[in-house]
């Protein structure tokens, strides 16, 4: 893994000028609101030499690093949910050490092009009673009155556990469930509500997300990163949620996601296969699965006819960002759709991101656009 990790940005040519290009963040923040004006997409990139790459976007906010941003509209704003990076000096290793998260800020904005505003620290690990490190890629949802954080992050066990939080604002501060999930592993929560109101709980990712110690409840620290390529992948996990919104209403089950012919996708077809990041949206009454591809940093989705799958494979959302992971949200506001994203744009490091959006355009048939996140000037 880290080997990959390094080769991406070498194949790619960007390692150099853009690890010159860092410091423009630092890694640690007030917890007081902060307003930023967005830059125009295509930003100050595009006026630099020849030889650099020009981003799509811009970064939504400059004074902190950002990341896996989880976007929702509660009452007709868009509130982002990502993770704060922060460089806690830790060596980078296979698992993902080096992305040692510590706390989550909610930032928000009335439009797509409007200011940004970071409402400063909404949880801190410090704060999760059975936390130990690593507060990663979260999700949100508004119920019964009240904003549900959803997080992942390792317990004194150093077991990625899904943890919730409560408060009664969309930006925090929110307050932690004293235990995880009862029944929870892995990383990436991402709910979604059907028209019905039936909330569900996605997650999962694997290697350093840990999916592939799970053989249903069982947890196996030995099990390999890889599996063989000729295995059928390992899917993403649903449970539908409980009215309470904190716990699972019924059993955790496995994913699937097919391929053209109604084949289970195999753990060696790399560019289609689950690795993290999963989300989930609905447009005209389909289903759509999408995912980060993980070594092969691509952002793919797959569509089915019901929020539990199973979900057949079509298409690349969005070719690879500069640096190692890529995630992403999807919603609709105002009547366009938005895709929201990471890249390492001000830092040039793998674990220091930025969070970004960009339009999610659609074929009439329902099918997207393949977005290139930055081309070569
Ligand atoms: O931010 C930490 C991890 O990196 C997330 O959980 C993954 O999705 C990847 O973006």
């Amino acid at each position: 893994m880290l080997v990959s990790r390094l080769s991406k940005a070498h194949l790619l040519g960007f390692g150099l000028p853009l690890l010159l290009a860092g410091a423009a963040c630092q890694s640690n923040s007030s917890s007081s609101e902060t307003t930023t004006a967005q830059p125009a997409a295509a930003d100050s990139a595009a006026t630099a030499t020849a030889a650099k790459p020009k981003f799509l976007s811009a970064p939504l906010v400059r004074d902190i690093y950002t990341a896996d941003p989880s976007a929702h509209v509660f009452g007709g704003r868009i509130y982002i949910y990502p993770s704060h990076d922060i460089d806690a000096g830790i060596k980078e290793d296979d698992n993902g050490a080096h992305f040692a998260m510590r706390d989550y800020h909610v930032l928000s904005m009335d439009s797509v092009g409007g200011k940004v505003t970071d409402h400063g620290v909404a949880l801190d690990i410090k704060d999760i009673p059975w936390a130990k490190r690593q507060l990663w890629a979260p999700d949100a949802e508004f119920k019964n009155g009240t904003y549900y954080l959803y997080f992942p992050v390792k317990d004194k066990q150093d077991v990625f556990r899904l943890g919730v939080a409560t408060s009664t604002s969309p930006t925090g501060p929110f307050k932690a469930d004293p235990k995880p999930m009862a029944g929870s592993y892995s990383i990436d929560p991402n709910v979604f509500t059907d028209a019905d109101g039936q909330s569900y709980l996605y997650f999962g990712g694997i290697w350093g997300g840990q999916l592939q110690r799970w053989r249903g409840t069982q947890y196996d620290s030995t099990v390999a990163p890889n599996q063989p390529a000729q295995a059928v992948a390992i899917g993403p996990r649903v449970a539908r949620l409980s009215k309470d919104m904190r716990s699972f209403a019924g059993p955790v089950t496995e994913v699937q996601i097919l391929d053209e012919n109604g084949k289970p996708l195999l753990a060696g077809d790399t560019k289609r296969r689950f690795f993290e990041g999963g989300w989930l949206h609905k447009y005209q009454g389909k289903y759509y699965y999408s995912y980060s591809t993980g070594d092969t940093h691509l952002l793919v989705y797959a569509v089915g006819d019901k929020p539990t799958g199973p979900f057949t494979y079509k298409g690349v959302i969005m070719n690879p960002v500069q640096g190692w992971t890529t995630h992403h949200s999807i919603i609709e506001h105002k009547g366009k759709w938005y895709i929201f994203y990471h890249d390492t744009e001000l830092s040039g490091k793998t674990h220091l991101r930025n969070v970004k959006v960009t339009e999610l355009k659609r074929r009439p048939d329902g099918s997207i656009e393949t977005i290139e996140p930055m081309v070569t000037q």
